[in-house]
């Protein structure tokens, strides 16, 4: 009975080893490419339901926030692993546990709210650094490239990019209460060299969050100076509209643009790319001209949104 059944699994294993192209190192290659059960950092990502929710005047707007973890191979991680979470705005699930590859949290809208409206999200675990396998072997050896040298991870609350003492927040990997950046080696569990580092390293990805608000705003209003509003003559208007604290409006904004003995030249939506308008307008007859301009912002279900209304006046010549 045991002889049939080592048998058949030398049958089913060595076109595996072949089609891997594994080389002629059979038996000891024997793992290359298989499951590894830690994520690597280049497989590890974050996404978000809604990058600008109107989180900034009402409370409870939830956006969903889903992590994806792979290994090295980029196979998924087992059922179970268990992913963190840090935010610098609003409340957050603390961890969710992956389920073929992904586990997601629910972020929700509420103080504290950073003053510059963007939430910093961090989502964390135990993995491993990433590199390039050069010769191939599932050894980090010389020749190997590290692609992803990782310092501890930490909440970036000032959104630079890099860890400042005092403001940002530290997820202190190896206990020692100060951070610790790259260190220029290999951090994995698949080395066995001296050019190696330790075996695990927190693997991260952040993702930041406006949390918009309700209210929109008009700031840098430019109509030509030398601009002569003669009935028939067409001048271009700029303006940014924004939120309070200067960035863009919620997703689900709707903008509505209209003239008063003024036409529009092309149609206007809500841009949630850039909170910088250009319009072209052709002046109507002599006498008042008004431009109005309408932010509607949807709310949630149970809380309204908010109407900005402004109304921009020329006389036309
Ligand atoms: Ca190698
Ligand atoms: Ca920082
Ligand atoms: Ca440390
Ligand atoms: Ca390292």
């Amino acid at each position: 009975m045991n002889r049939s059944i080592k048998l058949g699994f030398h049958i089913l294993f060595i076109p595996l080893l072949v089609s891997c192209g594994a080389g002629d190192n059979g038996y000891g290659a024997a793992t290359v490419g298989e499951p590894t059960g830690i994520a690597d950092q280049d497989s590890f990502s974050i996404s978000a339901s809604q990058l600008r929710p109107e989180a900034r005047d009402l409370n409870g707007v939830q956006v969903t926030i889903t992590i994806s973890a792979s290994d090295r191979n980029n196979f998924p991680i087992p059922d179970g692993s268990v992913i963190h979470f840090k935010t610098s705005g609003g409340t957050i699930e603390n961890a969710c546990q992956i389920s073929n590859g992904v586990c997601t949290v629910s972020w929700t809208s509420a103080n504290p709210r950073p003053a510059d409206g963007i939430a910093n999200i961090l989502a964390y675990t135990t993995g491993e650094e990433s590199y390039l396998d050069a010769n191939g072997d599932d050894v980090f050896d010389i020749g190997d490239t590290i692609t992803t040298d990782l310092g501890e991870a930490y909440l970036d609350n000032n959104h630079n990019g890099s860890f400042d003492q005092g403001i940002d927040e530290l997820v202190d990997f190896n206990g020692n209460n100060t951070y610790d950046p790259a260190n220029g080696l290999y951090d994995g569990q698949s080395c066995n060299s001296t050019i190696c580092g330790g075996t695990r390293v927190h693997v991260r990805s952040w993702i930041n969050l406006t949390m918009s608000g309700s209210f929109g705003y008009l700031a840098n209003l430019n109509i030509p100076t030398n601009s002569n509003r003669t009935a028939g003559s067409t001048d271009t208007l700029t303006f940014d509209l924004t939120d309070i604290n200067g960035n863009l409006l919620p997703d689900d904004t709707t903008l509505t643009i209209t003239g008063n003995n003024a036409t529009l030249n092309g149609t206007y939506s809500f841009n949630d790319a850039s909170t910088a308008y250009s319009l072209s307008v052709t002046w109507g007859s002599a006498g008042p001209a008004i431009i109005t301009i309408v932010a509607e912002t949807a709310g949630t279900d149970t809380q309204n949104g908010s109407t900005s209304t402004f109304n921009l006046s020329y006389t036309v010549n």
